[in-house]
């Protein structure tokens, strides 16, 4: 079946917000005597705030309450949200905003699935908001990545069936999360190296519209 529709991620494919994940989590790691890396940071792109505390967590000497980590996951959100203030169109990431006027051009539908509570801000402050036919993020569902459910939300809210769709990613959980849903799956970024993908790239900038539809 040929591309229909492309569902971009958010973090870390449209735009580099993944930099400040990992400065909120240091913070707060570093605030409860925690050992945190940018390593362990790698296993949390992609998976939902109160899982990305739980893999912090296994690192902790002593047990957390619900109640407790309720409020260190609110305190990373607000470090988070404060480094969010600085973002702006300047930021999305190389090859984007070319490859989504191509897709539009083509006819092409373009939706986000992200995993992020945060994404309408995000989308918002870079000036993006508008551009998509379809959002679907962290708000809307209850299995975070690798499980497909976002992304099966953001083909459906396309009116696309899953084999018709792309899913652009930058984390393994995204990946599988791809794969699962049955869609097809570039890898950039981080994920670039992943051999699950359909095909690969550092980022948008090294893709055309051609390979896109024809992968
Ligand atoms: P929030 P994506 C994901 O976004 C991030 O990669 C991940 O690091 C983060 O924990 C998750 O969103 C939840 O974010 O705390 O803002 O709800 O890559 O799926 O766009
Ligand atoms: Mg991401």
């Amino acid at each position: 079946m040929s591309i229909k529709g492309v569902i971009f991620d958010l973090d870390g494919v449209i735009v580099s917000t993944d930099e400040f994940h990992y400065q909120g989590w240091q913070r707060l790691a570093d605030q409860e005597n925690i050992f945190f890396d940018r390593a362990m940071n790698d296993r949390l792109r992609g998976v939902s705030r109160m899982e990305s505390l739980d893999i912090i967590l296994e690192k902790a000497k002593k047990n957390y309450s619900l109640d407790e980590k309720m409020r260190l996951a609110e305190t990373k959100n607000d470090i988070y949200r404060d480094l969010l203030k600085k973002i702006s169109p300047n930021d999305i990431l190389p090859g984007v905003v070319s490859l989504l006027k191509e897709l539009k051009e083509k006819n092409i539908k373009v939706a986000i699935g992200s995993s992020s509570r945060n994404s309408p801000t995000i989308l918002a402050q870079i000036g993006l908001g508008a551009y998509f036919d379809a959002t679907a993020d962290g708000n809307d569902i209850k299995k975070s990545k690798p499980d497909p459910e976002v992304f099966l939300l953001a083909a459906s809210r396309l009116g696309l069936k899953p084999a018709a769709c792309l899913v652009v990613e930058d984390a393994q959980a995204g990946v599988q999360a791809g794969l699962a849903g049955g869609m097809k799956v570039l890898a950039v970024g981080a994920a670039a190296n992943d051999p699950d993908a359909t095909f690969s790239a550092p980022d948008m900038s090294h893709v055309s519209v051609e390979q896109l539809l024809n992968c």
